[in-house]
C-alpha cells in the first residue's frame, strides 16, 4: 500500500528523489484553449462568459446579471443548512478571523519615523480595492477554503470581495453560499473555469475588473490565472497536497495513520509521508493503516495516492527526519512527538507546522485559525501561507525637510552626475541653499 524506505539503506537516495519528483506537467491542449477563451472573454465580454457558461456549465442565462446572486441568496443558503453546520462555519469563521486580526496587528501596520534632519521616510499600507475569489464547483467545492481566502480579505480591508463558483447544471452548494456570507463577501457570480478568471482579469460590462485572484481550481483556472498573471495579482498556483509527519513514537498509530489518510484523500496525486527514529512505531502505523483504510469512504483515491507518492520513512534519529523534511518542504508537517518544542527550530520550511500528539492536520484545515492555503511543491522554501498581506500593498513615503535635501541634495547630486543623469543632478541642486 505504501513504500516503506530506510535512511540507511544503499538505494535510499535513489529511492527518496524518485518519491520528491513531481512534474505539474503543463498540457498544451489545455493551454490552447484556455489562451483562446481568454481572448474571446476580453474581446466579447459577457456575451463569452455567457456562451461558455452554457456550453460547459449546461446554464442558460439571457444576461450576465442573470448570474449574480443577491446577499439575500446568500443568507437563505445561511439559514437552509442544518444548524451544526451553520454554527460550525461561524465558530470556524471567528477563529479564522480573530488569527488574521493578530497578523494585521502584527505586520500589516503603515509606519514612519522621522530621521536626525526631520526628514520623514515611512510605508503606507493600504489594501487592495477589488479581489477576486474563484471556489471550484465539482468535487473540490470546499465551504471551508471560501472562509480561508474571503476572510483575509475583509480583515485586510478590501472593499470589495467577488466571488466566482460554477454551478454545473444550476445546482447551487448552500455551504459555499452559506460560507460567502459568514466570510462577508460582497458579489457573487455563478460562473466558473478559465472565462471566470477572464471576467475577473479584464473586467466585462457586468463582472467587475478585479486586481488579484486568489483561490484553488482546477488545470484550466489554473493555466488562466498563469496567463492572466501580471494584468491582474495572483496568489500561488497550488499543487496536489501534501502532509509530511515526524514521529517519535509516542503518538497513538491509529492518530498518525488517520492524518496522512486525511491529505490523501484529497487527491490521487496528494503526498503523505511518515518519518520515525522508532522501527516498532512505523510498523505499528502500517498496521493501523491497513486495518483503518477499508472504513473509509475514499479508499480507492487515498490508495492510489499512498501508492504513487506516500512513504514511511525510518530514520537514524529526529535531527535527521528534521533535515529531510527541510529538504522537502513540505505544504502540512506534523511534529507528533513528546517534546514538539524540542524540535521545531530545527524545521525551517514548511507552509505549517503542528505541534504535538493532539494537533490533527486537519484541525488546522477547518479551524485552527491559521490560514489552510499553503506553499506546496517545496515552493515553502521561499513562500508563506496565504494571509493580509496578500491583500494589501505597500507604498513609500518620503517627506524631506529643508534641512534634509541640503545633505541629501549633494549625494543625489554627485551619484547623477556620475550615471550621467543632468535633470536628477539639478532637481536635486535646485533645492540646494
Ligand atoms: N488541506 C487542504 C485544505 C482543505 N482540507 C479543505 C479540507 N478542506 C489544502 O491544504
Ligand atoms: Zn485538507
Amino acid at each position: 500500500m505504501i513504500r516503506q524506505l530506510s535512511t540507511a539503506a544503499a538505494d535510499f537516495t535513489a529511492e527518496f528523489e524518485r518519491l520528491r519528483h513531481w512534474s505539474a506537467e503543463t498540457d498544451a491542449a489545455i493551454e490552447g484553449r484556455v489562451a483562446e477563451i481568454l481572448a474571446d472573454v476580453q474581446a466579447r465580454g459577457d456575451a463569452a462568459v455567457l456562451d461558455y457558461t452554457a456550453r460547459f456549465d449546461r446554464v442558460q442565462a439571457a444576461a450576465m446579471a442573470d448570474l449574480e446572486l443577491t446577499q439575500a441568496d446568500l443568507q437563505a443558503a445561511l439559514a437552509s443548512i442544518p444548524a451544526a453546520q451553520r454554527e460550525a462555519l461561524q465558530a470556524a469563521a471567528r477563529r479564522v478571523r480573530a488569527y488574521h486580526e493578530r497578523q494585521l496587528e502584527a505586520s500589516g501596520r503603515s509606519w514612519s519615523y522621522r530621521d536626525e534632519d526631520g526628514t520623514l521616510l515611512g510605508q503606507k499600507v493600504t489594501p487592495l480595492d477589488r479581489v477576486g475569489i474563484y471556489v471550484p464547483g465539482g468535487k473540490a467545492a470546499y465551504p471551508s477554503s471560501v472562509l480561508m481566502n474571503a476572510i483575509p480579505a475583509h480583515v485586510a480591508g478590501v472593499p470589495e470581495i467577488i466571488m466566482v463558483v460554477p454551478t454545473p447544471d444550476g445546482v447551487r452548494n448552500p455551504l459555499v453560499l452559506a460560507a460567502a456570507a459568514v466570510a462577508g463577501v460582497h458579489r457573487v457570480f455563478t460562473i466558473g473555469g478559465a472565462q471566470a478568471v477572464a471576467a475577473l482579469a479584464y473586467g466585462t460590462a457586468t463582472v467587475p475588473r478585479v486586481d488579484k485572484i486568489t483561490g484553488p481550481g482546477n488545470a484550466y483556472v489554473a493555466s488562466a490565472k498563469k496567463h492572466v498573471f501580471g494584468q491582474v495579482g495572483i496568489d500561488m498556483i497550488a499543487g496536489p497536497s501534501e502532509i509530511l509527519v515526524i514521529a517519535d513514537g509516542t503518538t497513538p498509530p491509529d492518530w498518525v495513520a488517520m492524518d496522512l489518510f486525511s491529505q490523501a484523500e484529497h487527491d490521487e496525486l496528494a503526498q503523505s509521508i511518515l518519518l520515525s527514529p522508532d522501527a516498532d512505531f512505523l510498523a505499528a502505523v502500517k498496521a493501523s493503516m491497513e486495518r483503518l483504510l477499508p472504513t473509509l469512504p475514499r479508499e480507492a483515491v487515498i490508495r492510489a495516492s499512498l501508492q504513487g507518492r506516500g512513504a514511511l520513512i525510518h530514520t537514524r534519529s529526529m535531527e535527521e527526519a528534521c533535515e529531510i523534511s527541510n529538504s522537502i518542504a513540505p505544504e502540512h508537517l506534523e511534529i507528533s512527538a513528546a517534546e514538539p518544542a524540542r524540535w521545531e527550530p530545527l524545521l525551517r520550511h514548511a507552509g505549517a507546522i503542528f505541534m504535538g500528539a493532539y494537533t490533527s492536520e486537519s484541525l488546522g484545515d477547518y479551524c485552527a485559525g491559521p490560514n489552510h492555503v499553503l506553499p506546496t511543491a517545496s515552493t515553502a522554501r521561499f513562500s508563506s501561507p496565504l494571509g493580509v498581506y496578500d491583500f494589501q500593498k505597500r507604498s513609500s513615503l518620503i517627506e524631506v525637510s529643508e534641512q534634509g535635501a541640503q545633505v541629501l541634495g549633494g549625494i543625489a547630486s554627485t551619484l547623477a552626475h556620475g550615471e550621467g543623469l543632468q535633470a536628477h543632478a539639478r532637481a536635486a541642486e535646485l533645492r540646494l541653499k
